[in-house]
């Protein structure tokens, strides 16, 4: 897969944040720990990235003159940096971060390698990234050594961005910093000193760390290992290191956890470059997630909490392709499976004590998803199987495909790649993938969906019935329910939007279950002119609201559950509000839906 994103410099910093003052002169360590923290590398880096950010949206990146690019960065340098004055700012930086009119001091330090990789995402061509490059250091590190150091490093992430080799890339970076030294020969004797401040005594050392490595992951690991000024060497290593090769995606979610809100929003809500180029992403194939389930034992397959059709279907089929191979492997309990979906799970709860070797997880988006009973395996998930768009993250092997309507499509390629597409894998997959699209009606319905849905029919399910079941039959609560919801609809915004509430006391007086409860979010959504259907549930302590949103294309209820921790796809996600009235929750929704709607006018 590839993808248009950037985290290698914030990586580099974060890893590099605890051993700036404390250098360690070896390559084993571990890569993240509770205190690696985002320092004013990190900070910078995303100030510049803003910088260019809006000169995209306010359609002014061809046009703006040096002086506007200039006055630019060093806003955006302000904005975003001073709500952090502990993140490491050196004295003289300090002083002008928080000067009124600030002005170029003449400084030669790293400060202006550390922050400016983002120009060679938006540049166009390599003058282009040299004259960004320069421009984002003048404003502070006007020395000709100081725009030098940012030159050198854009130039050098750049080229790694459009395919140069390392030779090539040693060869433009020669042009301003002579490297005629191994790390292996400047390790015991490289200190952070002045001279390791500098962009000198720092650029051509990263560069090094970066021509020496063979991943990503040893590039960071080849800068800390020499010590100096670590977190800004890897913040410059980590930049070039990821245009070369990518960054493993499981370092995403250690960066995204580390940042605050605002500074994360500049990372995740890059606009549509089509110039920007991409890099590849790890990830594993359907059949290279095959291969790797084929080699190991003893599983323990891992769903969601609240756990839907999708998830339940794609633990049942993935257990009974694993036995089909002579495996051991078993599904952790989940307790709030229902009734209508608990008929396909028979035999294959896990028993009290099971000892697997191998964790998967199936349509387990985040860590926040995992039950409580599967805390014990939350850092040991081997494979992850998913479909959500930053799922998987916790694993070290991730096979996700976004682009999927349901993980069954997914887990229907390994079952094919294992040769095990029995009329017992075929059922419980066709139940994850027709209840994931509402039986082929939702957008996320493909072309691919139906092929797959084709070839488990043809495996000789009973597919009706199971349409029967899931599709087309309710219970007298159900229906029951169903006349109060609809009775009791609160339309806002000119009736675009539509909330519908389940109180507790619905909920006991009608006898509700999980199953009487099932996909109530899709009724709003049924209403003529609606395009957002909230669902409201009471939570049994009165106080906690999970929140369902279906919406149409103009908004993206990802987006919208995300103001509140909460995630899913675009047109059907949800959320937990805690601790609120209904109207403070009706307000709080309507007023994000609001807000994400004027972000999304001012973008277009
Ligand atoms: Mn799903």
């Amino acid at each position: 897969m590839r993808v248009k994103e950037f985290y290698g410099a914030i990586v580099g910093d974060i890893v590099g944040s605890i051993y700036e003052f404390a250098n360690i002169k070896t390559k084993d360590f571990p890569m993240f720990q509770r205190q690696s923290f985002a320092t004013d590398d990190s900070i910078m880096t995303l100030a510049i990235l803003q910088a260019l950010v809006d000169m995209v949206r306010c359609n002014k990146f061809d046009s703006a003159t040096d002086d506007e690019w200039r006055e630019l960065f060093k806003q955006s340098m302000q904005d975003v940096g001073r709500p952090y004055p502990l993140c490491g700012y050196g004295n003289r930086f300090r002083k002008w971060m928080y000067s009124d009119d600030p002005q170029p001091y003449n400084s030669c330090g790293n400060g202006s390698a550390m922050r400016v990789s983002p120009v060679a995402w938006f540049a166009r061509s390599l003058e282009e990234c040299e004259r960004l490059a320069c421009l984002t250091a003048e404003p502070s590190h006007n020395h000709p050594d100081g725009i030098a150091g940012a030159q050198a490093t854009a130039g050098a992430v750049y080229l790694a961005l459009h395919g140069a080799t390392k030779d090539e890339i040693k060869a433009y970076v020669e042009k301003y910093y002579k490297i005629s030294f191994t790390l292996d020969e400047i390790r015991p004797d490289y200190v952070f000193d002045h001279f390791a401040a500098t962009c000198a005594g720092t650029v051509p050392y990263a560069v090094e760390a970066f021509l020496e490595s063979t991943d990503f992951e040893d590039c960071i690991r080849n800068t800390i290992s020499i010590g100096g000024d670590s977190d800004t060497l890897a913040a410059i290593s980590g930049a070039i290191a990821e245009a070369f090769y990518g960054v493993p995606t499981k370092y995403r979610g250690a960066v995204v956890g580390r940042l605050e809100p605002s500074l994360r929003s500049i990372l995740t809500q890059l606009p549509v470059v089509d110039w920007m180029p991409d890099i590849p992403q790890d990830g594993l194939t359907p059949q290279e997630a095959a291969a790797f389930l084929r080699t190991h034992d003893n599983f323990l397959i891992l769903t969601h909490i609240r756990p839907d059709g999708d998830t339940l279907g794609c633990a049942a089929a993935l257990c009974r392709v694993l036995r089909g191979l002579g495996k051991t492997a078993a599904i952790l309990p989940n307790d709030r499976t229902s009734a209508g979906y608990a008929r396909y799970m028979t035999g294959l709860w896990a028993e009290d004590g099971y000892e697997p070797d191998t964790v998967v997880t199936v349509d387990l988006s985040a860590p926040s998803m995992f039950t409580d009973n599967a805390e014990p395996y939350r850092d040991r998930v081997d494979l992850a199987i998913d479909h959500h768009i930053d799922g998987g993250l916790f694993g070290p092997r991730r096979c996700v495909y976004p682009e999927r309507a349901a993980c069954g499509e997914i887990v229907y390629e390994i079952a094919v790649a294992l040769g095990q597409l029995t009329p017992e894998v075929a059922l419980p997959l066709y139940v994850a993938v027709a209840t994931d699209t509402g039986c082929f009606a939702f957008s996320n319905t493909t072309e691919e969906t139906h092929r797959v849905a084709a070839e488990l029919i043809a495996t000789g399910i009973d597919y009706r019935g199971a349409n029967k079941r899931h599709f087309r039959t309710k219970s007298k609560r159900r229906i029951a329910m169903e006349g109060e919801l609809l009775s009791g609809l609160d339309f806002f915004n000119d009736d675009h939007v539509v909330f519908l509430t389940i109180s507790r006391s619905m909920i006991d007086r009608l006898h509700l279950d999980e199953d009487d409860l099932d996909n109530v979010a899709a009724l709003g959504s049924q209403i003529e002119g609606v395009d957002c259907a909230i669902t409201l549930r009471q939570q049994e302590n009165g106080e906690d609201w999970k929140v369902s949103v279906r919406t149409t294309e103009w908004l993206n209820a990802a987006e919208l559950c995300k103001v509140f921790a909460g995630g899913g796809h675009a047109e059907a996600a949800g959320c937990i509000l805690h601790g609120m009235t209904l109207d403070g929750v009706k307000m709080a929704m309507s007023c994000a839906v609001c807000q994400i709607r004027e972000l999304n006018r001012h973008k277009a």
